[in-house]
Order: structure tokens, then sequence, then C-alpha cells
């Protein structure tokens, strides 16, 4: 019994079919190794996170400054100047000779308690210190959300002030429970009250650099740690 020609019509139909199908199943493929060889080759995620006013968007527009000719954001005395998760794609670190791509990640300050009287200190209206208190309030929501996505964190804390707080505990612990490798910055070095081996004491499992975000003092040791660190997500 020979083939009507709409049965070869629908032959050819199911052959093409197929034919796309596996084109497509290729193009999948192909498409995945090509992501994956770029996605280990740079761009590792670099979040930096923290309490509000410890130096966060100092230390990520240092870098910034280092390498490229732009800053990742503005820096404000008055505490939650971030209010919503910046990013700098693409900056290259050099360090002895070795260069890594990351894309910058500066989070808005966390804080369990955001109050708008607080900001009312600073000569600010009323209006403007609830509009700011608000935002905060949603920065820390995004801050958290975002956490998930890094590779690799850098804990900034005020040298100055007590280590050991909710805050600094919850941001490490989740952290930790999240199998993301931490390293702790203990800025402002360059301010009598700071306290480097009071910070390092109070998270001892974690390598802790003492820096001054503000005036670029042991930059130096922070890319070393942030390049051995790197080196183990790559
Ligand atoms: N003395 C001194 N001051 C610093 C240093 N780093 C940052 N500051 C100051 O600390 C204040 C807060 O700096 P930011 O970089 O805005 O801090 P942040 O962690 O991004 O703050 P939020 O965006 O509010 O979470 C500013 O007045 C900075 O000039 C430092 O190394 N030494
Ligand atoms: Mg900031």
């Amino acid at each position: 019994m020979g083939y009507s020609y709409s049965n070869i019509q629908n032959l050819n139909k199911v052959k093409n079919y197929k034919n796309n199908m596996v084109m497509k199943a290729f193009g999948r493929f192909f498409k995945g190794i090509i992501n994956s060889f770029f996605r280990n080759k740079s761009d590792i995620k670099l979040g930096f996170y923290g309490p509000p006013n410890a130096g966060k968007t100092s230390l990520a527009n240092r870098i910034c400054k280092d390498f490229t000719d732009e800053e990742i954001g503005s820096i404000s005395k008055i505490p939650h100047e971030t209010r919503n998760v910046q990013f700098k794609e693409k900056v290259e670190i050099e360090y002895k000779g070795k260069k890594i791509t990351f894309k910058l990640v500066d989070t808005p300050g966390i804080a369990t308690r955001i109050d708008y009287e607080d900001f009312l200190k600073y000569k600010m209206k009323k209006k403007t210190a609830k509009k700011r208190a608000k935002e905060a309030t949603q920065g820390v929501v995004e801050s958290i959300k975002w956490l998930d996505d890094m590779d690799l964190v850098v804990v900034v804390l005020d040298s100055t002030k007590n280590p050991y707080n909710q805050v600094n505990v919850t941001i490490i612990g989740n952290l930790v429970a999240r199998k993301i490798p931490v390293l702790i910055v203990a800025n402002k070095i360059d301010l009598k009250k700071s306290d480097i081996k009071k910070v390092a004491s109070a998270f001892p499992e974690y390598e802790t650099v003492g820096i001054s975000a503000k005036y670029g003092k042991n930059l130096e040791d922070f890319y070393e740690a942030v390049f051995k660190k790197a080196k183990k997500v790559k």
C-alpha cells in the first residue's frame, strides 16, 4: 500500500518537527556550555553587607576608584544613605599581576530598628525623615533578598563600635547558613577608638582585615584576602 500525498506531507512535518527539536536541544546544549564557560571566567558577585554607616559604600567606591573611573554610590554621615541595592559590573581587580572580574553589589545597611526621629537630629525635615525611614526599611528587605545571589560577601563593620550585636550576628549567621564565603572588614582604623582585635575576637571563625576605606589604608591586605576567597569560588 502506497503513501498518499497527505501522508507524505504529514511524515515530512513530523521529520521537520523532530529536526527542529534536535536543533533546539543542540542550541541549548551549546548555550549552556558557553554560559558556564563565561560564568566561570568572570563576574564573581561580591556583596558588601553590614550595619548602616559602617563604610560599605565608601569601600565599594574606593575599589571602583582604584580600578574604574566611576563610583558606585553616594556616602553620608547620616545612616541609611544607601536605600537601594546598587551594582557595578565588570570591575577587574588586579592584585600582584593577577586579575579577577567582579560584580560589586553595595547594599543598604541592615538594622533591626529604623525610627524616623533618629534622622531629625541631622536637621532633616519630618517629612523627609519619614520618607528616609520608609525607604530604609524597604532597603533592609532588599538587602536580604539579594543575599542568596552572592558568591562572596564582605561584611563591613565600624571597628570603633561594639561588634557584639544582633545585626552583626544575624548577618553572619545568615551567610554561614547559606554557605556563602565571608570576609570581615574592620573599617575606620584611622580613628582612635578603633579596635580590630575586638572585631576579630567577636567572629573568630572568619578572617578579619582592618582597613580605612576613607583614607585607603591597608587596602593591599584587603585585596589579598578577597583574592584568596575568590579563587575558592571559581
Ligand atoms: N574616619 C573614617 N570614616 C569613614 C571611613 N569609611 C567611611 N567613613 C565615613 O562613615 C560614614 C558612612 O560611610 P558610608 O560609606 O556611607 O557607609 P555605609 O555603610 O555605606 O552606610 P549606609 O549606606 O547608610 O548603610 C561617612 O561619613 C564616611 O565618610 C573610614 O575608614 N574612616
Ligand atoms: Mg551605603
